[in-house]
């Protein structure tokens, strides 16, 4: 009789135990992927801050396009399974690092280094792993530059070190992967030779082209550094144009310097 009683508040009691465990992980998993998400954004903002800084400066801007991608549940998973990490959240925070991932385009080579440099130098940024690419390119001929940062992103009830993977390459070396990225998928990994070679040579005149352009581009700014006159000084970007004749700007800029 007892039995009979206690049997379906049994499984009543497991079926809602297990309701409330997978609303545990659910909300687990959310804060999980939320954490990439906050610091996606935040590298987001940094870099979208050095290309406005940047090109209000220096009047050109080393960044041509910024993307970002978070890998889905799924595909993190499957990664893990892959590489046979620990299916727990700690274990696949400290195995995976891919899990939110930027892409940075440069114009120049060049740039590549300097936003580089610009990023690793902030406070709150730390390079765990660099990946130089471009110095020494893989063999099929893929360049960019890899880095592993992270960044602590402020929740409720912590602070959190998360981990970003941002790739840094030049138009021409982004042109090369997302084609290499499409054969690569179209003949399921096995790309006849003749097309390796191909996408090798590709690589190669990618990366002539990059050299040539970067020294194009050093001459158009030698050159415009000569032209360049003192009313430039009040042209800003956004604005409307702000210009000064030249009489008015000498008499302003003494009167800024000289004694009263
Ligand atoms: P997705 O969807 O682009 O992120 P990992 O496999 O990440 O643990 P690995 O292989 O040492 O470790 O990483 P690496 O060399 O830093 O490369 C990671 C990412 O770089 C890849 O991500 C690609 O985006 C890109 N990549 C690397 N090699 C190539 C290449 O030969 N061709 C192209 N087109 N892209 C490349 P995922 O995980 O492949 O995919």
């Amino acid at each position: 009789m007892t039995d009979a009683v206690d049997r379906p508040r049994d499984a009543s009691s497991t079926a809602l135990a297990t309701v409330s465990a997978m609303r545990e992980l659910k909300l687990e998993l959310t804060r999980f992927m939320m954490s990439y998400k906050f610091a996606s954004d935040e590298m987001l903002t940094k870099i979208n801050i050095l290309k406005e800084e940047f090109s209000s400066i220096h009047d050109y801007s080393p960044i041509e396009h910024v993307s970002s991608r978070l890998k889905s549940p799924e595909g993190i998973l499957q990664k893990a399974i892959r590489k046979g990490y620990p299916l727990e959240l700690d274990g696949i925070r400290d195995s995976i690092q891919d899990i939110a991932g930027i892409r940075v385009t440069c114009s120049f080579i060049s740039d590549t280094y300097r936003i580089r440099d610009l990023l690793a130098g902030q406070r709150d940024v730390t390079v765990l792993h660099e990946k130089d690419y471009i110095q020494q390119p893989k063999a099929n001929g893929y360049q960019s530059l890899h880095l592993i940062v992270a960044i602590p992103v402020f929740m409720t009830d912590r602070v959190q070190p998360v981990t970003v993977e941002i790739q840094i390459r030049t138009i021409a070396m982004d042109f090369w992967a997302s084609l290499e990225h499409k054969i690569f998928y179209k003949y399921n990994g096995t790309v006849p030779d003749t097309l390796v070679e191909d996408l090798r040579q590709a690589a190669d005149a990618a990366n002539r082209l990059d050299v040539k352009m970067e020294l194009l581009h050093d001459q158009v700014v030698a050159l415009e550094s000569v032209d360049t006159n003192d009313a430039d000084l009040f042209s800003f970007d956004g604005l409307p144009p702000f210009p000064l004749p030249k009489g008015l700007l000498d008499s302003f800029m003494r009167g800024r310097t000289e004694p009263e």
